[in-house]
């Protein structure tokens, strides 16, 4: 059926409607590596900075012929010089991640025709470190930055047991990676913390995880659990991983009234010489997920995963489960093709109950690029979609769209975690009281 010239002249309204919408909107950043300022030169920021991100590292090294350890024995300013001069100079900046760069240094006001790095660099060098951080949230339009906190990181340990005054805007997640991938490593650490833990899961060193996890919470307010798995994260299963998240992840998870988020997919270290830069990417089995939402109706997961071919498995375990929320295109999958596809996908399967992107910056200035390019693609779909709407009879009004693209920007992601934390800690507690019950009897 060809649409109207009156139901074009409304899709074009409605077009309209939506771009200035999804432009405008505050959106709150569910998972980000920056830091409240407070943590000082842990909250990464800057060209140099900008330059040497592990995306650009990976692909300077598809030209560069100077062996690994080489260019990390170089100071800094000097990595960034052979990443810029590989990736900007000698080639056109025409991935994603090069593209970021410009989008970002363009949007601060400089301008990227010049090609002089020097300039740039005295550019950041004048800036006052605090007006920027509002700046760059200014113009991302970015509410709140959710950090990525671990008390296994001794230098941003220390600055929590030192004790700071917060920044309201920069919320903290608490990050479990080493409990949960390195126990025999990290049970000698939470022991030197006067934790009951040793290498073997007995119900002690169980007790001494949660004491270790609801301290932390506490100490960090922190609003949700984060873990990222590899490929090979099976669930249920005997190993130190899936026990721990059974026996002491998830029942604390349940008492605090807070979300677990996974992170599957990620293969470390495919090729160490590159450092952050060679980690890869792995199907996982999302059976384990489908596990774990089922056994665990009591706990709520939020999930994003780094296979492309496990994206649409993914929806529709979220049609299945709703302890499940899905968030992100993450990392390989944030290029636009692929959000683009993603976001379609998603809102295809599970309409507006997702959280479409995150940008996961490491580096301040990121957050400009991430959500400029993203919006770009989230307005792209939502125009087709809400279009296909006009075509079937329905207008939907701009107070509609505010509202929707709201909940795509934070509000459907927040309604989860109050979830995790209202209507369920009841429920945890009756089933907690069941497995000690049984832990008992045994
Ligand atoms: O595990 C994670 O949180 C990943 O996002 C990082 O490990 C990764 O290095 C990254 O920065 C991806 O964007
Ligand atoms: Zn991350």
């Amino acid at each position: 059926m060809n649409p109207t010239s009156g139901s074009k002249r409304k899709r074009k309204a409605v077009e309209g409607m939506v771009r200035h919408i999804v432009a405008d909107a505050t959106v709150d950043d569910i998972h980000t590596h920056l830091y409240d300022p407070a943590f000082k030169s842990l909250l990464s920021s800057g060209i140099d900075d900008l330059l040497v991100y592990h995306y650009l590292v990976a692909e300077a090294f598809r030209h560069l012929t100077l062996p690994y350890e080489k260019f990390w024995a170089l100071p800094r300013t000097d990595q960034a010089g052979l990443i810029w001069d590989a990736l900007f100079v000698k080639h056109s900046p025409i991935s994603e991640a090069c593209r970021g760069v410009l989008t970002t240094l363009n949007r601060l006001g400089l301008d990227v025709r010049k090609r002089d790095l020097t300039s740039l660099r005295r550019w950041f060098a004048r800036q006052d470190a605090r007006k920027h951080v509002t700046r760059c949230l200014d113009l991302a339009k970015v509410g709140r930055v959710y950090m990525t906190n671990s008390p296994f990181d001794d230098e941003e340990r220390t600055v929590w047991e030192r004790g700071f005054r917060r920044d309201p805007r920069f919320v903290a997640a608490l990050r479990v990676d080493p409990l949960l991938c390195s126990w025999p490593a990290a049970s000698k650490r939470l022991s030197n913390w006067g934790y009951s833990a040793r290498a073997e899961l007995t119900s002690r060193s169980l007790d001494g995880v949660r004491k270790f996890l609801a301290d932390w919470t506490r100490k960090i307010d922190a609003r949700y659990l984060m873990v990222s798995l590899p490929p090979g994260f099976e669930y249920p299963a005997g190993d130190s991983g899936a026990r721990l998240i059974e026996r002491a992840v998830l029942p604390h998870c349940r008492e605090s009234g807070l979300p677990f988020a996974l992170m599957l997919g990620v293969k470390r270290g495919v090729n160490p010489e590159l450092k952050l830069a060679g980690d890869g990417v792995g199907r996982s089995n999302l059976a384990s997920l489908e596990n774990l939402c089922a056994a665990h109706p009591a706990n709520r997961f939020l999930v994003t995963v780094l296979s492309r071919e496990n994206q649409h498995e993914l929806c529709v375990l979220a049609r299945k489960f709703r302890n499940l929320h899905v968030f992100g295109c993450w990392w390989f999958t944030n290029i636009p093709g692929i959000v683009e596809e993603m976001t379609r996908m998603r809102l295809d399967l599970i309409g507006l109950s997702v959280t479409p992107q995150h940008s996961d910056a490491r580096v301040l200035e990121q957050l400009i690029y991430k959500w400029d390019h993203s919006r770009q693609v989230i307005a792209d779909v939502l125009v087709g979609k809400y279009g296909d709407l006009v075509d079937a009879g329905w207008e939907p009004t701009a107070d509609e769209i505010h509202r929707d693209v709201k909940d795509l920007f934070g509000g459907a992601f927040e309604r989860f975690c109050r979830g995790a934390s209202e209507g369920n800690r009841a429920q945890g507690r009756r089933l907690d009281r069941k497995l000690d019950a049984a832990k008992g009897g045994q």
